[in-house]
């Protein structure tokens, strides 16, 4: 693989890789939920299936795509890459802890979910795996900054390029995030796999789990977001409705996303009903961003089918380029996402959530997220991408075309089913949905449709990875066309207040001390609650 974009191009490559092998694991998981027998079928596979694929989706195919749109982004619109050696040396990096990982948990040594919460313990080169992982990202976070600031001394007093200020609010995001995940990881589930210390407060350590668990869902978000901001509104042939407030938006999110994690620690003990309820102020604070995504995206497309000549109230929508891959692929994505944000409402409320925690609507709700809202944009961003990036034309086009919609009618199915079978108490992550007997009736039948929908997600997965293969390998050789971005109706010309990162960053750690600061001190006076490594298997 040679070329300015062979960065990009490996870690896509990686990432869906990724994504291939876990929706494998996805279906059977399904089928066992419905009970439909299969060959080697067993408790003790489901739990190694599942936190393969929670892993393997959740953290590497997002991790290593998103780096990788980073690194094209960067090259396309700041025209380098500032370090590229280091760039290389990063990807093998996470490339190698994440093998590591991943044959721990197949040889059946880390079945700990994607959640990894103590006492649950996985083999320590689980956890050094995915601390390499990690630094991967870390570094690749260090290249995008270094190129971002070659370009400035360049380029003083111009405005940043909208996609790379998305890139960067992702980037500082990630750090918030990961220092969290540090702090369990490295602080706590390392020396107590090596058996160097003895005890861990499980507590202390989910805590720390969504100090991170929160903002990962905004670094897999904010890509999917700068998708929708700066190349959809060109797809669909219109302009971007307003630059200020796509910056202002990917702000918000650098500044809110952290001080929220308590939102999936309601039912958890030891954490005072305050503190859950200041987490939840901030949760309901940070719905706002992205209902300015919809106002700004919708607009846009409104603007590209007035373009187009659309005259009435509603008839602009039937002249967006709905048989376009990416255009089609977003416009689902985001669909969906109305649906996924209407969930997350009601698992952010204290009363309600109690009704859906640990139920398979939770399964349901993020399968509609991040199943859908943002790998079904990345799968679109890939078609659109992939071209530009590989010099090659896109193979079986009309698969492409097809595939987003097929995607989306199984999610429906899929998750549908299990939201309604969660309230009716199916719990989450468990193997047989019969397992309860007579009671089990009132969801059996759901978990049969759910994987059907299944079925459907998966085909839709396959024809997916066909199109990827067929043109990475057999496309036919063409010039790469150029990364075309939406023009903003008013061009922004100065650098305003909300291109000030340093100041922003600045906040945003002042909020996550006042929001972690006094609790995690709490919880590291009671170390009474120490918990021995308990092995399932
Ligand atoms: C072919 C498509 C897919 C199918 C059929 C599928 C199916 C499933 C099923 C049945 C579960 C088990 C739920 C449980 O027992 O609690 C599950 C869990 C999960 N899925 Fe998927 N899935 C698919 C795609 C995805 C995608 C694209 C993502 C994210 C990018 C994803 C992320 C997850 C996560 C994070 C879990 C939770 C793991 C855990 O509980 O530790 N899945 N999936
Ligand atoms: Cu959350």
């Amino acid at each position: 693989m040679s070329g300015r974009n062979s960065l990009a191009a490996a870690h896509i490559g990686v990432g869906i890789g990724a994504f291939g092998l876990a929706s494998v694991m996805g279906v059977m998981q399904a089928l066992s939920l419905a009970d439909v027998q299969f060959p080697e079928r067993s408790e003790r596979l489901y739990y190694i299936s599942l936190t393969a694929h929670g892993v393997l989706m959740a953290l590497v195919f997002t991790t290593f795509f998103i780096m990788g749109l980073g690194y094209a982004l960067s090259q396309e619109t700041l025209g380098r890459i500032t370090g590229r050696r280091t760039a290389w040396f990063a990807f093998l990096l996470a490339l190698v802890g994440t093998v590591m990982a991943a044959q721990t948990i197949l040889r059946g040594q880390s079945t700990v979910l994607y959640t990894f919460y103590p006492p649950l313990q996985a083999h320590p080169l689980f956890y050094i795996g995915a601390t390499l992982l990690v630094v991967g990202s870390w570094i690749w976070g260090g290249v995008m900054i270094a190129s971002f600031r070659s370009w400035r001394r360049e380029n003083p007093g111009v405005p940043v390029p909208l996609p790379i200020h998305g890139m960067l609010s992702t980037i500082i995001i990630w750090y918030l995030a990961t220092t969290g995940l540090a702090l369990e990881v490295v602080g706590m589930l390392i020396p107590w796999s090596l058996g160097l210390v003895d005890k861990v407060d499980p507590l202390l350590a989910r805590t720390y789990f969504w100090w991170f668990g929160h903002p990962l869902v905004y670094f897999w978000l904010l890509p999917a977001y700068v998708l929708w901001y700066t190349v959809l509104p060109r797809v669909a042939g219109g302009k971007l409705f307003s630059d200020p407030l796509a910056r202002m938006v990917f702000i918000l999110f650098v500044v809110l996303s952290t001080p929220v994690g308590f939102h999936h620690q309601f039912a958890d003990p030891g954490i005072s009903a305050s503190w859950k309820l200041a987490h939840t102020v901030t949760t309901y604070a940070i719905l706002y961003p992205s209902f300015v995504t919809a106002f700004t995206v919708i607009a846009s497309l409104e603007v590209a089918g007035r373009m187009k000549g659309a005259r009435g109230l509603f008839n602009w929508i039937g002249r967006l380029p709905w048989g376009e891959p990416f255009f089609a692929a977003s416009a689902l994505a985001m669909l969906s996402f109305t649906f996924g944000g209407f969930g997350g409402a009601i698992n952010a409320a204290y009363a309600m959530n109690s009704m859906v925690h640990n139920t398979a609507w939770i399964q349901g709700h993020f399968h509609v997220t991040l199943g859908t809202t943002v790998t079904l944009t990345f799968m679109g961003a890939t078609y659109w991408m992939l071209p530009r990036i590989v010099g090659r034309e896109l193979r079986f086009a009309g698969v492409a075309r097809v595939q987003p919609y097929l995607w989306f009618l199984g999610v429906a199915i899929f998750s549908t089913s299990y939201h309604i079978a969660g309230l009716r108490g199916l719990p989450r992550r468990v193997y047989s949905g019969a397992l309860t007997g007579e009671y089990g009736a009132e969801w059996h039948g759901l978990t049969r449709v759910a994987a059907v929908g299944a079925g459907v997600m998966f085909l839709s997965a396959f024809l997916f990875l066909l199109v990827v293969v067929a043109t990475w390998v057999a496309g036919r050789r063409a010039e790469a066309p150029a990364f075309e971005f939406a023009a903003p109706l008013r061009p922004v010309t100065t650098v305003g207040v909300w291109d000030r990162f340093g100041l922003w960053t600045v906040i945003a750690v002042l909020l996550v001390a006042a929001a972690y600061a006094y609790p995690v001190i709490d919880l590291l006076s009671h170390a009474r609650f120490g918990s021995k490594g308990f092995q399932p298997f």
